[in-house]
């Protein structure tokens, strides 16, 4: 076997576990506290010799720093799909390289699922549905009209979450006047909710993809002299700290769960797999959700 760990301090014993992971961006509170997991679970202590990079959001800064590693010879490839396609041919490079890759938090939509070991995540669809069936039971029956802030286009979570939100609310009278994206971030949920706001004067509730777009669109909402959680409506997905708090303090309506501490499911993996062990192909991480009432509850113990 060959390690890729060149440290060439006296570390008498095992050799660690040579990791690559590439990671999304910053865009997020949700994504802050993923790369905080990682890098906290993935430590030397741990036995893992962690590479990181930030691809800022762009699909070729993922395939450059996946590339590299592959070039370095890391033990293991780990990676956050920004989008779903496109992947097969590096996949390709890092098999043919004999380096194992496991996904984490986003899928690829690649036939061959040969090209990963692994897959740990949340089901985004299953978050869509949970948000669009409470919509359903809080709002059905007074002719909501509802603008929709998507995730990064092309994004597994975006793809999913609007899946499973229209599905729930597709038999309902809940009517979705606009779609546009906010790529997961604030700023650009509160330009996307501004321009709602100039075009729709009739705006009853949104759905927001992840809590930092909601609260872009909160920042929107009150520059326009409205209160955000009565006049509009907001239910989002995450459940992050920031989200938690406009939670209870009535901002925000409804907020699904997207559980972001994925660092110690990988490490696990990780073993497995560099031990020659099987391991799951699809690891799937259970979400709660919070109305505001069970938002001032959890709030105090929230982790991230
Ligand atoms: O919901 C959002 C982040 O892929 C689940 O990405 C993740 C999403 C998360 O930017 O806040």
């Amino acid at each position: 076997e060959s390690g890729g760990s060149e440290s060439a301090e006296g570390s008498g014993g095992d050799e660690l576990i040579s990791i690559g992971f590439s990671q999304v961006g910053a865009e997020s509170g949700w994504r802050a506290a993923n790369t905080q997991s990682i890098q906290d679970t993935l430590t030397e202590e741990n036995g893992f010799d962690l590479s990181f990079s930030d691809a800022q959001q762009k699909q070729e800064n993922q395939i450059q720093a996946l590339r590299s590693y592959i070039q370095q010879g890391v033990d293991v490839l780990a990676f956050s799909p920004v989008v779903e396609t496109g992947w097969d041919a590096v996949l390709e490079e890092a098999k043919s390289a004999g380096i194992p890759v496991i996904l984490t938090d986003r899928a690829v939509d690649s036939e061959d699922d040969t090209l990963y070991e692994s897959f740990i995540g949340s089901d985004f669809v299953l978050e869509g549905e949970m948000a669009g069936e409470w919509a359903v039971e809080q709002y059905d029956g007074e002719g909501y009209k509802m603008v929709e802030l998507q995730g990064t286009t092309g994004s597994a979570p975006a793809i999913d979450r609007k899946e499973g939100f229209g599905t729930a609310i597709s038999g309902s009278d809940i009517e979705v006047i606009d779609s546009q994206t906010g790529n997961f971030t604030r700023t650009e949920g509160k330009q996307v909710m501004e321009g709602f706001l100039q075009k729709y004067d009739d705006i009853d509730l949104v759905f927001a993809h992840n809590d930092d777009m909601g609260l872009g669109a909160i920042e929107a909402i009150e520059a326009a002299g409205m209160t955000p959680g009565e006049d509009i409506k907001i239910i989002t997905i995450d459940a992050v700290k920031d989200g938690m708090q406009a939670l209870a303090d009535g901002k925000i309506n409804y907020i699904v769960e997207c559980n972001p501490l994925l660092g110690p499911d990988l490490a696990e993996i990780a073993q497995k797999v560099v031990a020659g062990e099987e391991v799951e192909k699809r690891i799937v991480v259970e979400d709660l959700a919070f109305d505001q009432e069970a938002a001032v509850e959890a709030l105090p113990d929230r982790q991230y």
